[in-house]
């Protein structure tokens, strides 16, 4: 049955009898709103049904560069079931970013900030973009008004597992970034797998998932979002995390999913504990790793153990610490065992399997990771290897019991507050800056973010560069989260007999930039 393939046609057949309860309670929004799940259902169907009428080809790329919304994700399921492609973009991308992913993926459509539509549809047009809408997050722009003539019944797009259903940009070595591709195979079986190992199964109606992730990455659209989905899970919906109001509706809630810097914000908060978190079952954390003394702190402050778990854009979650007491306990610092039908092995140098305890590059397998990279065969091939395991760049060991402790990269990565920052995309950006003769970007440990992204620059002879205003030119060129928190000029910098820049030394002379 092809149709099954669609993973709307699964998340929606996981949707209550009773459509009129509520599916999504909004948490800042000026006035609190409710979604029943018919809203979502005739919301989606809408948005779908205008996207049928624009007669686009089938598997279409449409792009999301919106604020956080539930008619955000109306939109996203729209995309799904009407067999086209997401394309979800962090709001926090500037124009020659939104250029790059407009013009290496060629979207039919791209909907946008409603206060972004003069410069995006400029980028959009100019690239042959056919179609270009607003989405505020307030209800109002002219996907809604389109669509609000639309009829609310749609009947889904069938779509075979092998078929795309999103594209997820993630930044590369070389400062281009890559469009994952994946499936509606990959995101259906990753979906199913949480929903089973995290204990939604069988709980069905009883969950309440405090939503305070953005929606344009993995783990805020896919890991979240489904496992609610799939579970007819309450979803109390953050716009923007705030720790405070966080806490507040923990006490009615029973799962929530993080990055390491939310569990820092809400363990500054003398509000949370114990009591705060007693209706409880599930606290997640990803995306960047968790500190011990995290982890600890937490187990004291509030009786509950977050659970680690590993995964990334091109391959979903691959691993996680055990949910129920049984399958053992969850230990810091590890992000646990490969999930069901997911493989993971550690290779050494030459591609040969290591034994346990050796570190080593993780390779991973399964039917959760990733097709290709869009438009990137080479790229794609060099990734895995010739008997189809994906190379994460992640390197480190697992143990006797199959549980994995990652150790570090073998790429440049910096992780900062959760998202993912390349080196070499913003010493680009920083080397263009006039005055600025090089740069050499570092990640340094950082109280809140984890790692905070830091920049050494050399000046050109005769020029001076000032950190300010350094920054704020930075600022205007990427996303605020990739802007160097420092720009730290030098007279030179430390290069080893090759020639090639000593980021572990720089590392090292910078680690306590942001000491607590
Ligand atoms: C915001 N800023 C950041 C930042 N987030 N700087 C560095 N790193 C970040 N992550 C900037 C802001 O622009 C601002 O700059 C300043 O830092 C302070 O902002 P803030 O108000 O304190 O930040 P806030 O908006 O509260 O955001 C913090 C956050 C957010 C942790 C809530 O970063 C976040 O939602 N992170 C989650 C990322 C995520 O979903 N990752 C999943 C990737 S999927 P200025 O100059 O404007 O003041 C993946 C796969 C997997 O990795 O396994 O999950």
């Amino acid at each position: 049955m092809k149709s099954h393939a669609n993973l709307y046609s699964a998340l929606r057949r996981a949707f209550p009898t009773d459509l009129d309860a509520i599916a999504v309670e909004t948490a800042d929004t000026p006035a609190p709103l409710a979604y029943t799940w018919r809203d979502l259902e005739r919301g989606s169907a809408m948005i779908a049904n205008l996207l049928g009428w624009l007669e686009l080809p089938p598997g279409s790329r449409v792009a999301m560069h919106v604020d956080k919304s539930v008619e955000a994700l109306m939109l996203y399921l729209a995309v799904l079931r009407s067999g086209h492609v997401a394309l979800p973009l962090n709001i926090a991308y500037q124009s020659a970013e939104i250029e790059y992913f407009v013009g290496n993926a060629e979207p039919a459509v791209v909907v946008c900030a409603p206060r972004h539509f003069g410069w995006v549809s400029k980028i959009a047009f100019k690239a042959g973009v056919a179609h270009v809408f607003t989405l505020g997050d307030d209800r109002t722009g002219t996907l809604l008004d389109r669509a609000a003539g639309r009829s609310d019944v749609h009947e889904v797009v069938p779509r075979q597992a092998d078929d795309l259903a999103a594209i997820l940009y993630t930044s590369g070595t070389t400062g281009r970034s890559k469009g994952a591709m994946l499936t509606h195979g990959n995101l259906g079986s990753n979906a199913r797998t949480l929903h089973e190992a995290w204990g939604f199964a069988g709980r069905e109606g009883r969950d309440v998932l405090v939503h305070a992730l953005p929606i344009f990455h993995v783990h805020g659209l896919f890991v979240a979002l489904h496992a609610a989905l799939l579970s007819a899970t309450r979803m109390v919906w953050f716009a923007r995390f705030d720790p405070r109001a966080t806490i507040e509706r923990l006490r009615t809630a029973t799962v929530f999913m993080g990055v390491p810097t939310m569990y820092v914000r809400l363990l500054a908060e003398p509000g949370f504990t114990r009591e705060a978190c007693a209706g409880m079952r599930l606290f997640v954390s990803g995306s960047a790793p968790l500190l011990a003394e995290t982890f600890h702190e937490f187990r004291e402050r509030t009786g509950h153990t977050i659970l680690e778990r590993y995964g990334m854009s091109e391959t979903l979650m691959l691993t996680s610490n055990p949910y129920r007491p049984e399958d053992g306990e969850r230990r810091a610092g590890t992000v646990g065992r490969a999930l069901p039908g997911v493989s993971v092995r550690v290779v050494g140098d030459k591609g040969q399997l290591l034994p346990a305890g050796e570190v080593g590059g993780v390779e991973v397998r399964g039917p959760n990771v990733f097709k290709g990279y869009w438009r990137m065969p080479e790229k794609t091939a060099e990734d895995f290897t010739p008997d189809l395991w994906f190379r994460t760049g992640d390197v480190g060991r697992l143990d006797e019991q199959g549980v994995l402790t990652l150790v570090g990269r073998s790429k440049d990565l910096i992780i900062s507050g959760g998202y993912n920052v390349y080196p070499a995309e913003v010493e680009g950006v920083l080397n263009e800056l006039p005055g600025v003769a090089e740069s050499a970007v570092i990640g340094v440990p950082h109280p809140d973010f984890g790692e905070a992204v830091v920049a050494v620059v050399i000046a050109r002879p005769g020029a001076t560069v000032a950190e300010d205003a350094a920054v704020a030119a930075v600022k205007s060129r990427i996303a605020n989260y990739k802007v160097p928190k420092r720009v730290l000029v030098a007279g030179e910098l430390p290069r080893n007999a090759m020639g090639k820049v000593q980021k572990n030394l720089l590392r090292e002379q910078h680690r306590g930039l942001f000491a607590s």
